[in-house]
């Protein structure tokens, strides 16, 4: 390692032991986090090498595992404020409800939780209470996440919440006003969801866009607890937030679904499903003529997976419906069918339209790569099919 890279590590290193300390101090320990780890199946060994792999996901030196480590047990006593807008709490759900949760699961469970209207104990006025306490004893202090779009039309008069019956945005500006940071989860708060897809009667609108400030976002319906836990973690043992790629922290959202896909070697060699339950599925062939839209979306669902890797969107056998990207409910529906089928019916009719294939596919994103496969699967679409038969007659 050259010199001055050395210089810059242990320089890191070493801002980054201060301010471990300084919050360690600040925060009094929580007990009963190792013991419930432990509870939970997680011994010392399974948290270190946990903490190895979180330290490779953040793009960090292995010298800061045991820094992960700490900032993982630091996590679970910063104070954090989680606020609902309007969504359908997926988000939240899938992570309360994992069969089998991982470490980042585990972390998000275990987190001070200040308020948080689905799994707090006091309701009405008590939890109002609850949100101006936290907010006033723990001013710039706390992180806000929010959940949810912001309805906008009608003066906010779509969403109003609790006893004094707010608008959604009023509740918003209030809370992130304070925050030491804000991060918006879910596809709803980071590009409005589904509730936004035209022609978005509601006037819903992200928490960035209604608000008017550029909190981190971590797209996804739901999104991925590991990409959440980073990000704290990074702000943890930092005090900034990670790297962003287009608003997205870059080390969970630089690259495509279809460049970690497992089904990707059936893409390139032009094997494909037809429709549901055909043959080639049985085979775990690709997904792209079902609709699968890996190759325009960024996310890391296929790498770590969701619930301590059982599975990811694409394992379990539908295409990924694009759920990361903005808007994408109106850009990538119909969710069953492939994009190009859309801007050019037909396309797949005759060889006269490959020339419209290459622009079609160009003005999606789509790269050369990805169209010569496509074209591809054309050839190899009859010597498929025979082998198929070969095999079941034989
Ligand atoms: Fe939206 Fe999340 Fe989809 Fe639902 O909070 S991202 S509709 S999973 O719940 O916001
Ligand atoms: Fe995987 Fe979808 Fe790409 Fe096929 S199109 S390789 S299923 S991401
Ligand atoms: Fe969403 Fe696609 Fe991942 S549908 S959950 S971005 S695989």
């Amino acid at each position: 390692m050259r010199e001055k890279t050395k210089q810059k590590l242990k320089e890191l290193l070493k801002q980054c032991d201060a301010r471990l300390e300084e919050l360690d101090a600040e925060y009094s320990e929580k007990q009963g986090f190792k013991e419930w780890m432990n509870f939970q199946g997680f011994g010392r060994r399974d948290f270190l090498k946990w903490s190895a792999i979180m330290s490779a996901t953040l793009m960090l030196s292995p010298l800061f595992e045991t820094r992960i480590a700490k900032a993982a047990e630091i996590a679970s006593r910063i104070p954090v404020i989680w606020l609902h807008f309007a969504e359908c709490t997926g988000c939240s759900e899938s992570l309360l409800r994992s069969n089998n949760p991982g470490i980042a699961e585990l972390i998000l469970n275990y987190l001070s939780l200040e308020y948080h209207d689905t799994v707090m104990a006091p309701s009405g006025d008590a939890a109002e209470k609850s949100l101006k306490d936290a907010m006033t004893k723990y001013k710039g202090k706390y992180i806000c996440i929010c959940e949810g779009s912001i309805p906008t039309g009608m003066n906010g008069n779509y969403l109003r919440l609790g006893t004094k019956a707010v608008t959604g945005i009023e509740r918003a500006r209030e809370a992130v006003k304070d925050a030491a940071a804000v991060i918006s989860v879910g596809h709803c708060a980071s590009y409005g969801g589904p509730q936004s897809a035209y022609p978005n009667p509601t006037g819903s609108k992200s928490i960035n866009e209604a608000l008017g400030i550029s909190s981190v976002i971590i797209p996804g319906c739901p999104y991925n607890a590991v990409s959440l836990v980073g990000t704290i973690l990074y702000f943890i043992l930092f005090g900034k937030i990670p790297m962003l790629k287009n608003g997205r922290p870059a080390f969970a959202y630089s690259k495509r679904i279809h460049d970690t896909c497992t089904r990707r070697a059936h893409f390139d060699a032009g094997e494909f499903i037809r429709t549901w339950g055909d043959d080639f599925a049985k085979k775990g062939f690709c997904l792209y003529k079902v609709g699968c839209k890996g190759p325009y979306t960024y996310n890391s669902c296929n790498l770590p997976g969701w619930n301590e890797d059982i599975s990811s969107p694409i394992r379990s056998g539908h295409g990924c419906i694009g759920c990361s990207e903005p808007d994408f409910w109106d850009k990538m529906s119909p969710l069953e069918k492939p994009v190009e089928a859309r801007i050019l019916p037909g396309i797949e009719a005759t060889a006269d339209t490959v020339g419209y294939t290459l622009v079609g596919l160009s003005a999606v994103g789509m790269g050369a790569h990805a169209i010569y496969s496509y074209l591809k699967s054309k050839n190899n679409d009859k010597s498929s099919e025979t082998k198929l038969k070969t095999e079941k007659s034989g």
